[in-house]
């Protein structure tokens, strides 16, 4: 008899799991899948401070976190990674500066960054500006069908020149996302 409630346990359990990530497995509640389903998965994320575009790392790091229900985003490295499967936006923004605002020498800001899904490239801004004072700014959306555990970040994909604004008075470094279906 005990034998049978655990083993019974253990299925509610798996199935409680699994349909967080597929709910065509059982006719489980999907209320009980908690934050996913109570507050999606959505994250925003800003860079809190200007910097030499030459020396970011190859991964932008969006430090202050605004939104993370889901808690798919890591500050730390930049990186999403996918808490359960499906169809989901992303939209970054990148800001070059018309002045040396980060200690930078000779050219005014230029950078390219690739969103990468698992490494491979789906998306690239540039942006480019040679005048001081006449900052250039751009922002990118993609929609990807992620599957569970799959990573998404913002990679530096060319060594750039320059400073970068993000602060609130020019403009931020932003990256966000969020599940669609
Ligand atoms: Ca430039």
């Amino acid at each position: 008899m005990a034998l049978t409630l655990i083993l019974i346990g253990m299925v509610v359990l798996q199935c409680a799991a699994d349909c967080c990530t597929s709910c065509s497995r059982c006719s489980y509640d999907r209320s009980q899948c908690g934050e996913y389903t109570k507050h999606g998965v959505a994250f925003y994320a800003y860079i809190s401070k200007d910097f030499a575009i030459s020396t970011a790392s190859s991964t932008f790091a969006f430090d202050v976190v605004i939104t993370n229900n889901g808690n798919g985003y890591t500050p730390q490295t930049g990186i999403f990674t996918t808490p359960i499967s499906g169809v989901y936006g992303f939209s970054w923004t990148m800001m070059a500066a018309g002045t040396h605002i980060a200690g930078t020498k000779g050219d005014y800001g230029e950078i390219r960054t690739h969103i990468m899904q698992n490494g491979i490239i789906k998306g690239t801004l540039h942006v480019d500006t040679e005048t001081y004072g006449d900052d250039a700014s751009s922002t990118g959306f993609v929609i990807l069908n992620l599957n569970k555990d799959d990573t998404v970040k913002i990679s530096k994909a060319w060594i750039g020149e320059g400073s970068a604004y993000s602060n609130e008075q020019q403009g931020r470094w932003t990256f966000s996302g969020f599940k669609i279906a």
